[in-house]
């Protein structure tokens, strides 16, 4: 484990990365990164262990030349329509009074997002957040904007409610006590970067959110910053875990300015890590995040504050679940 004094180094090359770059633009690192090595493409990550079976799905794509942004909405809408996954799709945990809502935001390679927030009745909620980025002038939508616009764009109506959710939801209503303590089973929102055979990215997020949620909350994974980025000149990155703690450090988008200035995925995922926990004074009992991020060379890292995060890792070599590195054990 790092040491304080080893994490202040840390901060102060991420700090001093991050200034340079935002502020006197990427031209100069990202010319070094282009005398750099060979590129492992394509590759793709996601994660949590249902992550496996959705880069079966992206992989289909990559595989045959397909790009990084068919990819990871094909990816993730495996999860989304996997009716017996509790924290993703229709099948999620719901909110406090019962009604499960979905987030989603998909980014490609050219700096073009969308997303969706707090959206019912729709099983594929990647591909509206992909009809608001192709089809609108806009970024986001929520609720019941978000729900015309998709019944308006052909997705038909789903009213489907998981037994087991809601039977989960009438256990909790028996105390309703509020304890986000997220991630400790294995599984979770699904995250999802890719680097296609032309070199592009792009990332998908898609989520139920926390369960038990006050009605209309909004977490980090339809947020363009927090829960995922990209910038194909560098990287992408994206998040899993407590959305807020995420929002209030801009998660993904850190990691891929941190990368901007040359730092690998492995080192900058753990440096958000870190930066979240100093940002939340140390306190984060029962707060878990896990970051993923992937750079231009097709390099990528993994890291959360608490162990038992995974990564599921594709590329031409090898197909496998990889435990992430982590702060501090449960
Ligand atoms: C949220 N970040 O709504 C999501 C939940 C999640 O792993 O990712 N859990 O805050």
């Amino acid at each position: 484990m790092k040491t304080r004094r080893d994490f202040i180094k840390v901060s102060a090359i991420g700090s001093a990365a991050i200034l340079s770059s935002s502020a006197f633009g990427s031209d100069q690192q990202t010319e070094k990164n282009k005398s750099k090595k060979t590129v492992n493409k394509p590759i793709v990550l996601s994660t949590w262990n249902h992550g496996l079976e959705a880069n079966k799905g992206a992989w289909k794509i990559l595989e045959t030349g397909g790009s990084a942004l068919d990819a990871v909405e094909q990816g993730v809408r495996v999860t989304e329509s996997d009716f017996t996954n509790l924290s993703v799709g229709l099948g999620g945990l719901p909110d406090r009074d019962g009604n499960t809502t979905l987030d989603a935001c998909i980014m490609d390679h050219r700096n073009r997002c969308g997303s969706v927030g707090f959206l019912q009745n729709i099983e594929n909620p990647i591909s509206v957040a992909r009809k608001v980025m192709e089809d609108t002038p806009h970024i986001m939508l929520v609720g019941d904007g978000a729900y015309e616009f998709a019944i308006s764009k052909g997705f038909p109506r789903n009213e489907f409610k998981s037994e087991k959710a809601q039977e989960a939801w009438q256990e909790w209503l028996k105390t309703s006590e509020y304890k986000p303590i997220i991630n400790r089973e294995n599984h979770d929102t699904i995250g999802m970067i890719a680097l296609d055979n032309n070199g592009n990215l792009s990332g998908a997020c898609t989520t139920s959110g926390l369960s038990y949620k006050m009605r209309g909350r909004l977490g980090d994974s339809p947020i363009i910053g927090a829960g995922l980025f990209v910038d194909n000149e560098v990287g992408a990155a994206c998040a899993t875990g407590l959305g807020e703690a995420v929002i209030r450090i801009a998660g993904s988008a850190i990691i891929v300015e941190m990368m901007r200035c040359g730092m690998s995925p492995q080192e900058v995922c753990k440096a958000a890590v870190e930066r979240l926990i100093v940002k939340h004074e140390n306190k984060v009992e029962n707060l878990q995040v896990g970051f993923i991020a992937l750079n231009k060379f097709g390099e990528w890292g993994c890291y959360s504050v608490y162990s038992g995060f995974n990564v599921a890792h594709r590329d031409i070599n090898t197909e496998k679940l990889v435990d992430a590195e982590y702060n501090r054990p449960w």
